[in-house]
């Protein structure tokens, strides 16, 4: 399977909220490197450079004021003389103003954030703008009739909406590859979602549309971040009610229970008959992972992979979350693998 990888991602690497304490993220750039190692050994093919798309493609999925905001808020921060990683500490609740961007960079950082895990740093747009990249690179490649590719992106990105950042995610990768295969003549692609936590930027930046399905699998919101989004009733509204599928599992979930959530899952996108398929590829659903609560084995992702195969559709993978650096190479490209091998 062809790899789509750039270095860029080591531009980024900051601290978040967690615990009351900042701490460096878990998101942190040797996830990349395991992954990129991890699939040299394996030999799992080819590995390119991405392309560079203008802003203009980032829009058809995010808000301009947004990107706007992304690519210029260090140099704001940094102008207020501040040298630590930018990181919200305000945000508007229930009642209160979106239609009024603040001018002031704090004013700003909450507006566009939903949580305290996305700092910005001096590289993280370039870093962030190079992920996306990696994806859109990726859905040129699927809508050019290849069958399958891996856009190994780093930073993450389906916490991100239209608007807002959120759960170590700026640009959502899926999101923006999702719309390329739709402007490139794709009538209907489906985002599955298989990272532990809900995709939730994904879900409302499609949620009134029909033709791009959203399908996720993940730890249910009452329990597990991101708490506010997920849930079994969401079927997507307007245009897009029926297009929206979410499977909330319980903590220890196993490959054994996980397995039949994702039949269900797969038997929905089977009957929607995409004409792509986007994975959003989190292996944070590892039975070791630092921060998730399911108990996937390193040989449950072949099969995962495997089950994704029998879609017999143009797939995309895009990487999200996997938090266990040790083993995130091997789960990752586990799926790879058993998605090939099928
Ligand atoms: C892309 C992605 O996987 N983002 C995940 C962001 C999660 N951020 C908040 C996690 C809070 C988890 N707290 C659990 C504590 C376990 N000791
Ligand atoms: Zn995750």
């Amino acid at each position: 399977m062809l790899t789509i990888y750039s270095d860029k991602h080591h531009l980024h690497h900051g601290t978040e909220l967690k615990d009351g304490k900042l701490k460096p993220c878990f998101e942190m750039p040797g996830r990349a490197d395991t992954i990129l190692a991890r699939v040299q050994k394996e030999a799992l093919g080819e590995i390119i450079a991405p392309n560079a798309y203008p802003v203009s493609v980032y829009t058809r999925v995010h808000s301009e004021r947004y990107v706007r905001f992304l690519e210029s808020a260090w140099s704001q921060w940094q102008a207020m003389g501040r040298q630590h990683d930018a990181l919200p500490l305000t945000w508007p609740v229930r009642d209160m103003r979106t239609d009024i961007e603040p001018i002031h960079i704090d004013g700003k950082l909450g507006f566009y954030a939903m949580d305290a895990g996305v700092p910005i740093t001096a590289g993280t747009w370039e870093a962030v703008k190079s992920s996306a990249d990696l994806a859109l690179t990726g859905a040129d490649k699927i809508a050019g009739g290849l069958p399958a590719a891996f856009a190994l992106c780093r930073p993450p990105g389906h916490h991100a909406a239209s608007e807002y950042m959120g759960g170590y995610c700026y640009l959502n990768n899926a999101a923006i590859a999702a719309q390329s295969l739709v402007d490139q003549g794709a009538k209907k692609v489906v985002v599955l979602d298989v990272d532990y936590h809900h995709g939730n930027g994904t879900q409302t930046i499609f949620y009134d549309r029909p033709d791009v399905m959203f399908v996720s699998l993940h730890g249910d919101p009452l329990h597990s971040y991101p708490y506010y989004l997920g849930h079994k009733d969401e079927a997507g509204k307007g245009e897009g009610l029926g297009f929206n599928h979410n499977y909330p599992l319980p903590h220890g979930t196993d490959w054994a229970h996980y397995q039949i959530a994702l039949a269900d899952a797969l038997q929905k996108i089977q009957a929607y008959n995409p004409d792509a398929v986007v994975i959003s590829l989190g292996v944070d659903t590892f039975e070791h992972d630092p921060i998730s609560q399911f108990k996937l084995k390193n040989s449950d992702y072949l099969s995962l992979g495997q089950q994704i195969a029998s879609l017999k559709k143009p797939t995309l993978f895009v990487m999200e979350g996997g938090y266990m650096v040790d083993d995130i190479g091997i789960n990752a490209v586990n799926v790879l693998k058993g998605f090939e091998n099928a």
